[in-house]
This record gives C-alpha cells, sequence and structure tokens, in this order.
C-alpha cells in the first residue's frame, strides 16, 4: 500500500502538503543511483566539484526566502531565524566548495627503498539522516562536507519538515551537480532505518534524538559504515558573580528562547552564583516578559510554536513533572495566556527552579523554551554541576575573569565550550558531542574525517632485490 506523508502546520494544524513515501523498493533504486553516481562524482576534476558546490551555495541564497518559508510553514520557526539560516546554510556549501580542491594526504616517512604517502579517499555513497528543528541549515551544514569531499549524499530529512529539502536537491541540480549525485528521500523512522542497514550506504550522519542515534548505530554496525552522530543536549550556562550581568541575562535569554529551545546546544540549565542569583533570575524574568510569543511570520515574533503536536506534548509533561518533582515554577509553564485557545502550539518561555535537587527536568533534554535553575556556591561545585548530566554538547560561561573563564571552559565535558559568548556555530570550526551528546564532529577537520578513508599508497623505488624471506623460493 502506498504511504503519505501529511505536513503540519504547527500554527493552527492545517495540511500544508501530502507526499508520497519512499518504499523499499525506491529506496533500494536510490541508494542504487547514489553508488553508480558517486563513481562519477569522484572521477570529476576537484575543481569542477569546488564550482559546483559553489555554485548551489549563490543559488541557495538567492532563493533563501522562498527556503525559509517552507521551513517556517513546516516547523513554526520564526521567519526571520528561517531566512538567516538559509543564508548561513548557503555559506556552508561555498566554505566546503573550497576546500574540495585542498583535501590533503601526508607523505608518510619511510626507509628510502620505498615512496609512502597517504590519500584522502571518498566513503561512497553517504547518507544524512535530518531532524526538523533547522532543516535548511541542517541540510546544508550535513551535505556539503560528503559532496566536496566526492561522496554522493542521500538526505532523509525529517517527515515533518521535508519541504526545503526537496527544493535544495532542485537547486542542485540547476547548480550542475550530475543526476542522482545529491537525492532526497521522503520517509519516517522506517525509511531511515532501511537506509541505514543497506549495504551500499558506507558512511551516516545523523542528526536527532540519542535512542535513534543508537538505532543507527546499530543498523550501521553490521556493514561496518562509517557514523557521525549529533545527539541531543542539556547544556548549562554558569554565572559567576564577576560576570557582565546584563549581557549574560541577555545570552540566558537568547540561548533558551531561541527557535523556542529547540535547538541541540540550547543553553537549558542555568547554574548561576548564589551571591547574584535572585537579581539574575528576577532579571531573567522581567526580560522573557518582554519576548514576544506568537505567529513565527511575523517580525515582532521572537518565539513561534513547537514544531509538532508530540514535541509540545512532551515539553509541557516535563514541566508539569518537573513542578510535581519538587521544582518550583518562577513564571511560564504552558500556554502563554494571549494564546490559550487555539490550535497554535505555543508555549511561553517557562523557568523552573530546581533549587538543590536534581530533578528529571534539569537532566532530560525538553527541547522547548525551559530553563532551570540551579545555584552554586565555589567554582568546584559549579563545575561539578555543570558536568553532572549524561550529555555534553555545549556549554557557557560568564565571568570577567580571564583565568577562571579558561579553567572552567578546559574542565567542563563538553565538545563545543564559550566563554562570555553565545553559541557559535562556523564551517570550520569543529561541532561535536561528548558523552550522549554524539559521536564525531560536524563541520571543520572532523567533518573531512567523518566522509573520507585514508589510503596509504606504496610504490618500491630501490634499485635493490625484493628482500627474501624464505630460501630457495
Ligand atoms: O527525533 P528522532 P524526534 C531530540 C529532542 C526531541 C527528541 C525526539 O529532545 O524531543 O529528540 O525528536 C529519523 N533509523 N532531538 O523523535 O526520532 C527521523 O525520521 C534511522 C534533538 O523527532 O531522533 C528523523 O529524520 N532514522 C536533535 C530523524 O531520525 C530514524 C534534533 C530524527 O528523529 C529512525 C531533533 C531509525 N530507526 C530531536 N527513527 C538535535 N540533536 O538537535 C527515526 N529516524
Amino acid at each position: 500500500m502506498e504511504s503519505k506523508i501529511d505536513i503540519l502546520s504547527p500554527v493552527d494544524g492545517s495540511v500544508i502538503r501530502t507526499l508520497k513515501a519512499a518504499d523499499d523498493t525506491e529506496i533500494g533504486r536510490t541508494v542504487e543511483r547514489a553508488a553508480a553516481a558517486q563513481r562519477r562524482w569522484a572521477a570529476l576534476a576537484p575543481e569542477r566539484r569546488s564550482e559546483i558546490l559553489w555554485n548551489w551555495g549563490s543559488l541557495v541564497e538567492r532563493h533563501s526566502d522562498e527556503i525559509a518559508l517552507l521551513d517556517t510553514r513546516s516547523t513554526g520557526k520564526v521567519l526571520r531565524d528561517s531566512r538567516a539560516e538559509a543564508r548561513r546554510g548557503a555559506r556552508h556549501a561555498r566554505y566546503w566548495a573550497g576546500m574540495a580542491d585542498k583535501l590533503y594526504g601526508q607523505e608518510l616517512a619511510d626507509v628510502g627503498e620505498r615512496l609512502s604517502y597517504s590519500r584522502r579517499e571518498p566513503l561512497g555513497a553517504y547518507l544524512v539522516i535530518l531532524p526538523w528543528n533547522a532543516p535548511a541549515h541542517a541540510f546544508m551544514a550535513r551535505s556539503s562536507p560528503p559532496l566536496a569531499c566526492g561522496n554522493s549524499v542521500i538526505v532523509k530529512p525529517s517527515e515533518l519538515s521535508p519541504l526545503s529539502a526537496l527544493r535544495l536537491a532542485e537547486l542542485a541540480l540547476e547548480a550542475g551537480f550530475p543526476e542522482d549525485v545529491l537525492q532526497v528521500v521522503v520517509g519516517d523512522g522506517r525509511a531511515g532505518g532501511a537506509l541505514c542497514g543497506h549495504p551500499q550506504i558506507r558512511g551516516v550522519s545523523f542528526t536527532g534524538s540519542p535512542p535513534t542515534g543508537r538505532a543507527v548505530l546499530r543498523a550501521a554496525a553490521d556493514t561496518f559504515k562509517k557514523v557521525t552522530l549529533e545527539l541531543g543536549g542539556k547544556s548549562p550556562i554558569v554565572v559567576f558573580p564577576d560576570a557582565d550581568l546584563d549581557s549574560a541575562v541577555r545570552a540566558a535569554v537568547q540561548g533558551i528562547a531561541t527557535n523556542a529551545g529547540q535547538i541541540c546546544a540550547a543553553s537549558s540549565r542555568l547554574i548561576v552564583h548564589r551571591d547574584v542569583a535572585r537579581e539574575f533570575v528576577d532579571e531573567l524574568r522581567r526580560r522573557f516578559e518582554r519576548v514576544v510569543v506568537g505567529d513565527p511570520c511575523d517580525d515582532a515574533t521572537h518565539v513561534g510554536p513547537i514544531a509538532c503536536r508530540r514535541q509540545y506534548e512532551r515539553v509541557l509533561e516535563l514541566i508539569r513533572g518537573g513542578v510535581a518533582d519538587g521544582g518550583s515554577l518562577v513564571m511560564g509553564g504552558g500556554r502563554p495566556a494571549h494564546l490559550a485557545q487555539g490550535p497554535g502550539l505555543y508555549v511561553a518561555p517557562t523557568i523552573v527552579d530546581t533549587g538543590d535537587r536534581r530533578l528529571p527536568i534539569a537532566r532530560e533534554e525538553v527541547f522547548g523554551p525551559v530553563l532551570t535553575v540551579d545555584r552554586f556556591r565555589t567554582e568546584e561545585e559549579a563545575v561539578a554541576l555543570a558536568n553532572d548530566t549524561e550529555f555534553g554538547l555545549a556549554a557557557y560561561v560568564w565571568t570577567r575573569d580571564s583565568a577562571r573563564v579558561l579553567r572552567v571552559l578546559h574542565a567542563l565535558e563538553a565538545g563545543v565550550v564559550h566563554g562570555n559568548s553565545t553559541l557559535v556555530m562556523d564551517s570550520g570550526l569543529p561541532f561535536g558531542g561528548f558523552k550522549s551528546s554524539g559521536l564525531g564532529g560536524a563541520f571543520g577537520a572532523d567533518a573531512v574525517e567523518g566522509c573520507t578513508q585514508t589510503k596509504r599508497v606504496t610504490l618500491r623505488i630501490g634499485a635493490g632485490a625484493l628482500p627474501q624471506y624464505w630460501a630457495g623460493v
């Protein structure tokens, strides 16, 4: 039976579009085509691959408003943010265009009789599985490195938000990518699972939840695929009393309210020094009250709806649980008063003070505009609290003490740590998590590592006879 996917609006619940989901036969054919196209793509001159990626970036930039609208309609992301993300996505393609002809191997130390060197070679057909929280940006960020490195790519976008993916793939063809080098498979977790298990897929980049990440790793294990995982987070923002508190409070608001908290590196745990905790939380509440929740297409809006009903219910359930477990609700806690009625999946920015208790709401990734508050007295205590989590993606530290900021950043168990700064993501800088937040990295040199394999080449150049191992043979 043909299976369909309805793309729903989180603003009013209407069906935006209905797409046909790929079945097993179609998935098999897509992989076959990707494997054949990869050989042609890798055989192209690197500077041609570079030109095509650059063209793609330019086209995406030119169509960024249209792409942004597709993401906003299907996920509720504020249109201003969708536009910025589509443009940042275009920059990823351009950055990696520059990398296509700069994949260097090494000349290897050898013994004079031989010349040995290494080459970076593509893995083959490469799979990118995406979530719904930043569809166009993640598409560009995750597919540009493997394409630059000579892989063909199959993208399996989230079933909630495949519209921008389909458009980005059309633009790729327009930019000059040969047929089948970049393909999109529309489908849910079943399609993702079938792709992960396919023997002709040689590498996988997965972004999503830790349980699904585990399933991807298991499915990939049978055929020993190279896997990069970017999973969730529960990132701390640690505020010392000597910090620039005005900037820190602004960062705390932005860090959890942007995209309604649906960002893997969202700063969702405030860990604040006892001496400034009351003042800081009061100011945070004042700023949160000024955050506008509502229509994502309105330029005055800061926070749109949660992307889907399942996620919305989960956020509300976690808040309810946090309060039932003894956390005290400082503000928010449900739908904003002015949006109390109606189908939109809105959640007001919420602060839950956990006191000294290590509550589940301060441990599980909420993926909503929900900040927990914890307090510390000493630097050691701050580090211990910040590290007391199964996750290890991002961390943020605010203090004017330059030795302390580095000391704490070095002590934190997280892959992406920021001193006196909000989140920075850049094509050239590593981005990946420790512990349950992931495996490998998305950008920079880590991305090249994730989608290539090293070949060592040896040529005997000595004029002498081959070494004799067996006398008489
Ligand atoms: O993610 P899933 P969901 C976290 C966040 C959120 C939770 C659940 O906490 O509340 O995950 O979100 C595909 N084999 N993050 O359920 O299931 C699926 O179709 C292969 C954090 O949406 O991980 C989609 O394309 N693929 C995260 C993608 O995996 C499978 C961003 C993500 O879905 C599959 C999103 C399978 N067996 C959610 N099952 C971040 N790191 O930013 C599903 N998929």
